[in-house]
């Protein structure tokens, strides 16, 4: 059988147009607004022709595929490969690339070492951190923020959670990338990213090692279930690497993604500056209209229908994250930034048995900066165009120039 982009070429199913579009062109990902809305105008899913796929962006499509472990399995890879059919690029992750039952174990140990209860021994430590930062930058005023806030933040306090003893912006950064940008076809930002491989992986795994690790960290915590039997020591340090794969990037681009978003939005700003307790609501409602996961795949195991659609086994769908956060169906004016808004059942972090386990996490760093900011800024401006950075699976920002007044 001849593969194409790594999964079956399946044909499109009876009523789906087929659609040219190429979602993994630099061109969509840095304006995907356009590419979100036809998505859900043109039905419940669209026949990708270039990849010979699906893809779902309204929100109950979006949902429903994501949520149905059973039928739509995250274990053949959520990027375009097929894993039952063609070896990934590393082996594979023993969280995200698997389905339960053997999932509920790999679970259980990085939902206890990463709970409400360790996050809120964090807290404290993240909100030091965050309030240093921002009064650096506004003593700076104008600053690039993708690299001087949402790189730097994540960066400083995530390794440190986690109890590496060394951190390094650029290979934290530039793995998330490649583990990102692995999860889409073989084009210019997959092999460029591909590329720092070399340089960073053997990096990364040395750091994941228990004796890189201190006793008191999140890492810690996890090689404890191993000795607990829990999970075996190899299993645990794959864990501390699904720790350094997905707790990067994500709260990179959330914070980076805010700071546009408030940048854009100077009215909304003024409200949380007024009360600044809505950071939380702030960070969630950036994540709904930005979606810094824009897309992930799953892969029908059985022959199924959804929406009236009939789905083949084996057939790669690409569920677009983004598109169901700006549906109208679910989310009144989808399209506004309102810090007030009720967020809740936004897909950005997913849902269903995959859904975030390190949300807890995230969601503090971001609430951190975010409170920092509040405390501190006059205004938000831009101070220059920005420029969204290519990436198969987020919509993350090369640059933000803004001036902190
Ligand atoms: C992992 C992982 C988990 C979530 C997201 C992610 C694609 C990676 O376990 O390595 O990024």
């Amino acid at each position: 059988m001849k593969l194409v982009h790594g999964h079956l070429p399946i044909d499109a199913p009876a009523g789906v147009q087929g659609w040219d579009i190429d979602p993994y062109s630099p061109e969509v990902q840095a304006d995907p607004v356009p590419y979100y809305a036809q998505l859900r105008e043109r039905g419940p899913f669209s026949y990708l022709t270039r990849y010979s796929m699906l893809a779902c962006g309204r929100y109950d499509v979006v949902r429903e595929v994501f949520s149905d472990h059973e039928r739509f399995v995250s274990s053949r890879g959520v990027g375009v490969q097929d894993f039952a059919l063609e070896e990934p690029w590393r082996p594979h992750s023993i969280i995200l690339e698997v389905d339960p039952p053997y999932h509920n174990r790999t679970r259980r140990v990085l939902m206890r070492a990463l709970s409400p209860k360790a996050v809120a021994d964090l807290r404290a430590y993240f909100l030091d951190e965050a309030r240093d930062l921002v009064s650096d930058l506004v003593a700076q005023g104008e600053f690039e923020a993708v690299e001087a806030l949402a790189e730097t933040y994540p960066t400083r306090v995530f390794p440190k959670a986690v109890g590496m003893k060394l951190s390094d912006r650029r290979k934290l950064v530039d793995h998330g990338s490649m583990v990102f940008n692995a999860l889409g076809p073989d084009n210019a930002q997959r092999q460029t990213a591909m590329a720092m491989g070399p340089e960073i992986i053997p990096w990364v795994m040395e750091q994941c090692k228990r004796e890189n690790l201190t006793d008191d960290g999140i890492g810690a915590a996890i090689y404890a279930s191993a000795d607990e039997e829990l999970v075996s020591e190899a299993e645990a340090g794959m864990l501390v690497r699904s720790l350094l794969s997905a707790g990067i990037d994500t709260t990179v681009t959330g914070i980076g993604n805010a700071v546009w978003t408030l940048s854009q939005n100077p009215e909304q700003f003024a409200a949380l500056r007024a009360d600044p307790s809505l950071a939380m609501g702030a960070f969630d409602e950036t994540m709904r209209l930005t979606s810094p996961v824009a897309a992930f795949c799953r892969t029908a195991c059985v022959d199924t229908e959804v929406a009236g659609i009939k789905i083949a086994e084996g057939t790669k769908i690409l569920c677009v994250l983004g598109a169901a956060n700006l549906d109208s169906a679910k989310f009144e004016e989808a399209e506004r930034f309102d810090i007030k808004r009720k967020t809740a059942g936004h897909l950005a972090l997913g849902v269903g048995v995959h859904m975030c386990v390190g949300q807890n996490i995230a969601r503090a760093e971001g609430q951190a900066i975010l409170t920092a900011i509040a405390e501190q800024v006059g205004v938000i401006e831009p101070a220059g165009d920005a420029v969204w950075r290519p990436n198969n699976a987020m919509h993350a920002l090369e640059s933000l120039p803004v001036r902190f007044g």
